[in-house]
């Protein structure tokens, strides 16, 4: 009988691989679960580029005797530390912090930081590998990387923050720097976060360099980095649904998340003329049927920067409904952004969103979607815009901070917006190129982001001989 399953993990082999693509996707991703044990999300995310890659590789042979994938699979390397700090009540506190250097192949490790209480070395593996192709799509000098801590920032004061953050980065500075390794925000870590993070990189060097992105404007920050991943998934989505003559104006929209990637994908789906009517938390969701308005969306803001539930929202505007514990996909809509976290959508919701009438999902989070899902989204044949290349917005104004920072001069609004817009359209164009069937306006957005996402890596590493 024909093995279906990968060994000791849920990973599935495509029903439709056949030969060549069938044995070394299986030998791939045998060897990566039985090197990386308990590390379902990097599972999961090395599959989801091997789905696309391997048949492109086995017809580009050259990349398999160089064995590329054999080593991009490998991160370059990866720091684990111990973050001591003390908390208000001077206890001590001890958790872990991880730097994931996946890949330089095209510039400077570059990715978030995430500081989350579920994370593991896989989270930022799964991170990290992603974080190679979407960088790769933004058209701009970027290699790949993820870190964080399994610090929980919830109830935390802003002074325990501020500690930690100073720990953390007394051993982070001693890995990165700006033509080295540039980190950012992510899950759990803001503004707030950034700036504690660079004060301490400043002190323990004594340099003022952007060795840090989605700094404050003040000191070296870009405009418009802070809206950059909410808005370029929209600007994303936009592109998918003019492909197919249609426009974002009027859709109703389901977003999940009310942190950062969500608010601001609500501001400019809104912007754009869409009726956007759900945001959540980890705790349950928010359904306001006549949609959200600027001045709620400032409400939401507010509420989340003072670490407030989602749930307060609906003590202020009783016409909004709070579902307490459950996810907003049962909510009928024209588009989909799920904006939260990792497998956050599966493949029961996906149908649910598909039999609503769903037509567009973009995906401001990273990897929001299981594989069962984003199979019943490519079988229905619905524009589905993967993380790497719907969320890349955020880390393409975080290269554009890196160039104002190494230029020393700041560029206006509208300068970094056009250019996030242009961005946004070029990685469109590259899915659509690399995605497309032939003699149908199907796009396959999957294949379309792996494949030109690791073409250029791919070439580069082929450029510097055996590494
Ligand atoms: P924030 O910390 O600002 O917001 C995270 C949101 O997701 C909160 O509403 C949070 O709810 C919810 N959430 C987090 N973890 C879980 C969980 N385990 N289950 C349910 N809900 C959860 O983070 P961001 O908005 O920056 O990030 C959101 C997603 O976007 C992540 O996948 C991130 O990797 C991705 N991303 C972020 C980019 C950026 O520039 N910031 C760039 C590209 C992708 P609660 O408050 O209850 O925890
Ligand atoms: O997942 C991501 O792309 C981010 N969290 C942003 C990374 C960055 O370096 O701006």
């Amino acid at each position: 009988m024909k093995q279906t399953v990968i060994s000791n993990s849920t990973v599935q082999v495509p029903p439709t691989f056949e030969g060549e693509d069938r044995d070394y996707f299986i030998a791939l991703m045998e060897h990566v679960v039985q090197k990386n044990p308990g590390e379902p999300e990097f599972h999961q995310a090395v599959a989801e580029v091997l789905v696309s890659v391997v048949p492109y590789v086995n017809q580009h042979t050259k990349y398999k005797a160089a064995k590329i994938l054999e080593r991009l699979i490998e991160p370059d390397r990866t720091v684990i530390f111990r973050v001591s700090w003390e908390d208000d009540q001077r206890c001590v506190q001890v958790n872990r912090g991880y730097r994931v250097q996946f890949s330089n192949a095209i510039g400077p490790y570059k990715g978030g930081l995430r500081f989350h209480p579920s994370v593991s070395l896989g989270t930022f593996k799964f991170l990290g590998f992603e974080q190679i192709f979407k960088n790769s799509l933004t058209t701009l000098p970027i290699g790949a990387g993820k870190g964080g801590s399994d610090f929980d920032p919830k109830g935390k004061s802003d002074h325990e923050i501020m500690r930690f953050c100073q720990s953390f980065m007394t051993e982070l500075a001693r890995h990165i720097g700006k033509d080295v390794d540039v980190p950012a925000g992510d899950i759990g870590v803001g503004a707030r976060e950034v700036s504690y993070l660079f004060g301490q990189y400043k002190r323990l060097n004594n340099r003022f360099t952007g060795v840090l992105t989605g700094k404050g404007i003040e000191f070296g920050g870009s405009l418009i980095r802070t809206e950059a991943t909410g808005y370029g998934c929209v600007y994303f989505v936009q592109n998918m649904l003019q492909h197919s003559n249609q426009s974002i104006d009027g859709k109703t929209v389901v977003i999940s998340g009310s942190g950062n990637v969500a608010q601001y994908a609500a501001e400019k789906a809104m912007q754009l003329g869409a009726n956007v009517v759900t945001l959540s938390d980890s705790s349950g969701f928010i359904y306001e049927p006549a949609g959200f308005t600027q001045e709620k969306l400032e409400f939401v803001k507010a509420l989340k920067l003072k670490g407030g539930r989602i749930k307060a929202y609906v003590d202020q505007f009783p016409s909004a409904q709070y579902h307490d514990g459950q996810r907003p996909w049962s909510i009928p809509c024209d588009v989909a952004l799920p904006c939260a976290t990792q497998n956050e959508l599966d493949e029961s919701e996906a149908q649910l969103l598909v039999k609503n009438g769903c037509i567009a999902v973009g995906e401001g989070a990273n990897m929001p979607v299981t594989p069962e899902g984003i199979h019943v989204f490519l079988a229905a044949k619905i524009a589905y815009g993967p993380g790497k290349a719907a969320n890349a917005g955020g880390v393409a104004i975080s290269a554009l901070e890196m160039a104002q920072n190494s230029m020393r001069l700041h560029w206006t609004r509208d300068e970094v917006e056009t250019r996030l817009h242009s961005i946004m359209m070029s990685i469109h164009q590259q899915c659509v190129a690399f995605g497309s069937t032939p003699g149908t306006p199907y796009v396959n957005y999957v294949d379309g982001a792996n494949i030109a996402g690791f073409r250029k890596v791919a070439d580069a590493m082929m450029a510097f001989g055996i590494l």
